[in-house]
């Protein structure tokens, strides 16, 4: 099967998965669990997921166990796009093609809707404790690493120098911008790549080098992230472009260039895929996980 049919098959196969673990919609409170779902299933290339179930199969994991941390971790993701679209931070009224979350359902029930798929992802990734034979301090060291990256030490840290470093123009340093883009984005990617190596079974130092692999993917796809920002179109990327410049965010193209961060978003993906495959003399090798990295160079989205 080709990359692209088996990456639309194994996409398709997450949002069967999502709509399993999303809350039913019902009682006095339907409203906000509306509002979750429609984040949600608005689409997204589900990279997160993605990530943690190939890392998780890397290492030889082959049971449901991780289906629980990879709906948590779409989860947050959505929750951190619903709130970053808000009039308070980034005020955007597109995102997946579709209109925003506050833009639909009013600003109150977005704020609400990001706390509740917050709270509902931990509430979700719990359910792996009860599998049938789970490895409970696999189980929990998987936890600790999805609060943590999301937190103030990881994604909320990121949003939170982001958002203080807009306007700074020219005082924001590469190391400025290197410590928001490694929090904002590269935590989360951390985050889906380190839960899938530790409930698939990896030890301490191939953990470790899955989180600087996974460092390298974040920080290349935030590059990426920018180019498309300048580059793309409102119907390709699924919201406006120009959004970096609207808000006067400094961003590794206006820091460095497009080229110089092309060359850089293409250096780090190398790398990352370097070391993933630099694992495989232990017979741990994943050709789907090698080719989803080197398609993030190129993608378009
Ligand atoms: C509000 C705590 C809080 C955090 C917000 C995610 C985020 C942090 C801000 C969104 C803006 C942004 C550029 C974030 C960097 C990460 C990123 C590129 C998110 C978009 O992820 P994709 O491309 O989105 O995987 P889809 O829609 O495909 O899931």
């Amino acid at each position: 099967m080709s990359f692209v049919s088996e990456l639309d098959e194994k996409t398709a196969a997450i949002e069967r998965l999502l709509t399993t673990y999303l809350p039913k919609e019902q009682g006095w409170a339907k409203t906000v669990m509306e509002a979750m779902n429609y984040s949600v299933m608005a689409g997204g290339k589900r990279l997160r997921p993605m990530l943690m179930s190939e890392t998780y199969k890397m290492f030889g994991g082959s049971q449901r166990e991780i289906e629980p941390f990879m709906a948590a971790i779409e989860m947050i993701h959505t929750y951190s796009l619903v709130h970053d679209d808000l009039p308070a931070m980034d005020n955007d009224e597109y995102r997946r093609g579709r209109k925003t979350t506050h833009i639909v359902y009013g600003e109150a029930m977005a704020i609400l809707a990001g706390d509740g798929l917050l709270n509902y992802a931990f509430e979700t990734a719990l359910k792996a404790f009860e599998f049938d034979g789970a490895d409970l301090k696999r189980c929990s060291r998987a936890l600790a690493i999805l609060a943590q990256k999301a937190g103030i030490y990881g994604m909320i840290g990121g949003q939170t120098a982001d958002i203080e470093a807009e306007n700074l123009g020219a005082d924001v340093t590469e190391e400025h911008l290197l410590f928001i883009h490694e929090h904002k984005t590269a935590a989360l990617i951390q985050a889906a790549m380190m839960i899938g190596a530790v409930m698939g079974g990896a030890d301490d130092a191939q953990i470790d080098i899955v989180e600087r692999a996974a460092y390298d993917i974040g920080i290349a796809f935030q590059i990426q992230d920018d180019i498309l920002d300048v580059t793309s179109t409102l119907e390709t990327l699924g919201k406006p472009i120009g959004s970096d410049e609207k808000n006067n965010k400094t961003t590794y193209v206006t820091l460095k260039g497009i080229e110089a961060a092309s060359a850089q978003q293409k250096e780090m993906s190398s790398h990352a895929i370097e070391l993933i495959e630099g694992l495989g003399s232990g017979g741990i090798r994943n050709d789907f996980l090698s080719e989803l990295i080197r398609s993030l160079i190129t993608r378009i989205k």
